[in-house]
């Protein structure tokens, strides 16, 4: 299907794209100085969807996070990258954490983007040596612990369950826990952020999970050597070996296994949601609430769907500019989940799939999360509005435009008298003088009511 059909099917989506496009298009333009200009050219080339959210972040942050990124993204290159030998990537990724501090330290491995990002890596530097001391230091511990999980896990394949958390701890759970310090020392957040790690390692795991489930063919697939990130203890279940999921004849146990993953990915929403209530900051609410909602979407979207096994399977680009909108708040954001938590339910197919009951009791508690989410963020707003008792300005304006209209007229009767062709002491002096006091007064009251602003 066409844009222009895809446009058609769901019109609501227009706008929604235009407004992200112009996001889109200011996160392109680059700040001035050369170093810093590189880092967010690079920032946008390698991730799209991260740098729209990483530029809507306040200025204290803003630059901090996006080194954070390239730091990371530079070190899984060297992870990901399957022409480099062993007992050369180890020493590497252990390393990596030192280098990060090293003017002249580049290397060329990746490929495109990738490969520009790590052979111009001194501009990144230049930049991380010019970070706060805590920013650097919080970069610098996360670089070392996650570089270390890597070169743990690069002979050691995915087995159990516990070792799939344990990956994913180090390559995004940390990431998490990293952002969170950094919330904490910029202080625009409560510095109990800082060492925070249960809920925003979950941050972490249900992002990951959620692309391990996605990218299962590109993946495999992966020249020169596949890499396989799916638990064995799980897929050992439904095939003999993990590569036999792609094939046609094993469809049904390919997507079985694939909900199976994806009811475990979603035992961690709960924990996000609790870690999204805590943010206090507009723009760190944002940039943390948009991937999430992103991932449960693109969980609704892979569960049940054999497509997964043929090729890539995204969310509609005018969804996802939705949702870039729509996560401002908590009640925002619990709508999003709920949502695509009940767009998932649908797709429950309890009698055919062995996983369903669990599924089905794991969406449950999150609607029941969500629903109490929305019943008192709804109910907070309601408040507010009942409290705001202020008058709009234009009453105000309005108010005090008729009083200083009445109070210029009683201190001039006797011109407008005469203007009106009547004798100018024609009027009761007494009534006159009457009007002036009294217009006098009320034209006090008004203006202490416009500034004021109450209605009670
Ligand atoms: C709040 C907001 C954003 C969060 C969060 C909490 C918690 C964790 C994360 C973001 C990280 C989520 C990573 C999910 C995507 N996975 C990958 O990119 C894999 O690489 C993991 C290692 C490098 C991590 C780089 C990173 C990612 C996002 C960040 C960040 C650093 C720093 C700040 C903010 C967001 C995946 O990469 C393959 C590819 O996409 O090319 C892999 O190799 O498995
Ligand atoms: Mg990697």
């Amino acid at each position: 299907m066409g844009v222009l059909g895809t446009l058609l099917r769901h019109p609501g989506d227009v706008i929604p794209l235009v407004k992200v496009k112009r996001m889109a298009d200011k996160a392109k333009r680059l700040p001035k100085e050369k170093n810093l200009a590189y880092c967010y050219d690079v920032l946008n080339k390698v991730s799209r969807s991260f740098a729209i959210v990483i530029q809507q972040l306040d200025e204290e942050l803003r630059d901090a996070v996006c080194v954070f990124y390239l730091v990371l993204r530079a070190l899984d290159t060297i992870e990901d990258d399957m022409a480099i030998p062993i007992d050369e990537k180890l020493p590497q990724l252990l390393e990596f954490y030192q280098y990060i501090y090293d003017p002249a330290y580049s290397t060329n491995c990746g490929e495109k983007h990738y490969k520009d990002l790590m052979a111009n890596y001194p501009k990144v530097t230049a930049v991380f040596l010019k970070l706060k001391k805590p920013y650097r230091e919080v970069i610098a511990d996360i670089t070392r612990r996650m570089g270390a999980g890597m070169a743990k896990f690069i002979e050691k394949e995915v087995m159990t369950m516990e070792d799939f958390d344990e990956y994913c701890h180090y390559v995004a759970g940390l990431v998490g826990i990293g952002l969170s310090n950094l919330w904490g020392a910029s202080k625009m957040e409560s510095k109990e952020f800082i060492g925070e790690e249960k809920l925003s390692n979950a941050m972490g795991l249900f992002l990951q999970k959620t692309n391990i489930i996605r990218d299962y063919l590109e993946d495999i697939q992966e020249l020169p050597a596949p890499r396989m990130f799916w638990p064995r203890s799980v897929w050992s279940k439904y095939a003999k070996e993990l590569d036999d999921l792609q094939h046609e004849e094993n469809r049904d146990a390919a997507v079985q296994c694939m909900n199976e993953l994806i009811t475990n990915a979603l035992h961690h929403s709960l924990d996000c949601m609790k870690y999204m209530a805590r943010i206090k900051e507009a723009s760190i609410f944002r940039f943390c609430a948009i991937p999430q909602v992103m991932a449960i979407a693109t969980l609704a979207e892979c569960y049940g769907n054999e497509n997964v096994f043929r090729g890539v399977v995204k969310i509609r680009r005018g969804l996802s500019a939705r949702i870039m909108l729509k996560c401002n708040n908590m009640l925002e954001f619990a709508t999003g989940f709920k949502y695509f938590a009940n767009q998932l339910v649908h797709k429950v197919q309890p009698n055919k799939d062995p996983n369903g009951e669990e599924t089905l009791r794991a969406i449950e508690a999150l609607e029941e999360v969500c629903d109490k989410i929305i019943a008192e963020e709804s109910e907070k707003m309601h408040v507010a509005r009942v409290n705001d008792d202020s008058l709009p300005m234009s009453t105000r304006m309005l108010l005090w435009f008729l009083f200083g209209g009445y109070f210029t007229y009683a201190w001039r009767l006797e011109e407008v008298r005469e203007s009106l062709g009547v004798n100018r002491h024609a009027g009761d002096p007494r009534v006159d003088a009457f009007q002036r006091w009294f217009a006098t007064i009320c034209f006090i009251i008004i203006s202490l009511l416009v500034i004021v602003g109450k209605k009670r």
